[in-house]
């Protein structure tokens, strides 16, 4: 089931989400739901609290080169930690709860991730590239956190205009 995506400026996405201690069949049919809203959505990431739900649960499907995402190349992260961030990576991010909007941000290249999986068995992963930002994306929305608040002053401006301006847009069609 395609679950509906909550966007900014809704409060919600400023909740921090809560750890998850239940690895039942219902978190299960969750993640099954997440994973089709993220493709449905044409979204690479999703945090669970993009679809309204407090617990630090995310998905990612990273592309390959061509563009090509591919099921069995989804990763389900529960409860995240990052160990040893390293270096620093710029690249053009977006948001399936900011829709339309694109900006480059500073993220660290390299981590190495504890997490659980959906039985709740501890898994340990070694991030880089896309993938290394993707985490550090998806994170940010369980501490209640957007990209564009990493913003500077002046392009955060240019963001609340562009954004309200495509808001009203979308109103009046
Ligand atoms: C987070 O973002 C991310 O504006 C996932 O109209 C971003 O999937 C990870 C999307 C950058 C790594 C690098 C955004 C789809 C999808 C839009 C997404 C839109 C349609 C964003
Ligand atoms: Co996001």
């Amino acid at each position: 089931m395609k679950l509906p995506i909550i966007t900014y400026p809704d409060k919600l996405l400023k909740t921090r989400s809560q750890e998850v201690t239940t690895f039942d069949q219902t978190l299960h049919a969750f993640l099954d739901d997440m994973f089709e809203t993220m493709m449905e959505s044409n979204g690479i990431g999703l945090a669970a609290i993009q679809v309204a739900h407090p617990i630090r649960v995310l998905i990612l499907c990273i592309p390959d080169e061509e563009g090509n995402q591919f099921k069995e190349n989804t990763i389900e992260i529960i409860n995240p930690v990052i160990h040893n961030p390293q270096g620093t990576i710029i690249y053009q991010e977006g948001c399936l709860s900011v829709p339309g909007f694109y900006e480059d941000i500073e993220r660290f290249a390299t981590l190495t991730l504890h997490y659980r999986d959906r039985h709740g068995n501890e898994s340990t992963l070694e991030a880089n590239e896309l993938l290394a930002i993707a985490i550090q994306h998806e994170i940010d929305h369980l501490e209640g956190k957007l990209f564009i608040e990493k913003l500077t002053y002046n392009r955060r401006k240019k963001f609340e205009k562009e954004y309200k301006r495509a808001l009203k847009e979308k109103k009046n069609s």
